[in-house]
């Protein structure tokens, strides 16, 4: 239901369920939250590039799945808590989103950090024509990245949009041609990858913050973070190589 390649420092985790779109059902969910553990506790792994088969990236969560669940079912397991897993990821993730990232679909890629998508991707939150709303941070994530006027339209209407849409509203970091997709993601995933780990974590975790606390304590947490870069070895080699003119060689430590 995924498969997982390595390139270099970079995790691909690509889904692979092209006949039913790549929807999000519990197997495959279970087997992205495993590669996600395996990239996490791997030190060689520097960030992780997500993206689709065929010609979605998911159409979302597997309605034939859910058909038939009850309240008392999913309010028992808290069907909701494995997808946090990726939104919960210490490393950098970035979505090559290559076709449709619908539902559930395109609320995983809203987990990501960075989303990259095709010309012919197309995204959208249509829970509400089959009769329900959005269950994986929705409401949340597309209100913060694009106002609450523009979630609005999307989650009452259930309307797609385009990926050139996607970006003009700021849900989409950059759109580029199908085929350059995954060769453009992978590069910025590596040029993150050549970074320090630590400082590269402690980024991720203070910009994150942005969504989760108020701006007086995320302000303090930042700047205790970017105190404690001072007690890496990579922060004086990173300083020392600028004024050295040569490339940095990190540690992660
Ligand atoms: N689930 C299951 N199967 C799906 C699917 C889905 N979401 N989307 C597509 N498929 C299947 C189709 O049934 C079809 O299967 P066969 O008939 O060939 O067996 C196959 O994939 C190809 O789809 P189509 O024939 O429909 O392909 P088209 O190109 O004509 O149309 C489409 C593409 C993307 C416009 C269409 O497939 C579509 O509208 N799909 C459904 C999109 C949708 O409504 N997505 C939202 C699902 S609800 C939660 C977490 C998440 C969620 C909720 C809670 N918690 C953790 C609490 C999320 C909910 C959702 O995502």
């Amino acid at each position: 239901m995924i498969s997982v390649d390595f390139n270099d420092r970079v995790m691909i985790i690509t889904l692979t369920r092209p006949d039913a779109l790549n929807a999000l059902c519990k197997k495959l969910i279970t087997q992205l939250n495993a590669a996600l553990d395996q990239a996490e506790n791997d030190t060689r792994i520097g960030a992780i590039v997500v993206t689709g088969s065929g010609k979605a990236f998911a159409a979302g969560a597997d309605i034939a799945e859910m058909k038939n669940l009850t309240f008392a079912e999913i309010a028992e397991k808290d069907f909701i808590q494995p997808w946090e897993r990726l939104a919960r990821c210490h490393k950098p993730v970035i979505a090559a989103v290559n076709g449709f990232a619908l539902g559930g679909g395109c609320e995983l890629a809203m987990m990501c950090d960075i989303i990259y998508a095709s010309e012919t991707a197309k995204f959208g939150q249509p829970e509400i024509t089959i009769g329900t709303m959005p269950g994986a941070g929705g409401t949340q994530r597309l209100t913060a990245l694009v106002g609450k006027a523009k979630a609005m339209e999307l989650c009452l209407t259930g309307r797609m949009i385009t990926a050139l849409e996607a970006e003009a509203m700021g849900l989409v970091t950059r759109v580029f041609k199908a085929e350059d997709l995954l060769k453009e993601a992978l590069a910025t995933a590596h040029k993150i990858a050549q970074f320090s780990a630590p400082v590269v974590r402690m980024i991720k975790e203070a910009i994150n913050d942005v969504a989760e606390v108020p701006l007086i304590s995320g302000i303090k947490t930042e700047r205790r973070m970017f105190h404690s870069t001072f007690a890496l070895e990579d922060r004086k080699e990173g300083m020392s190589a600028f004024l050295e003119k040569r490339a940095a060689v990190f540690k992660n430590r």
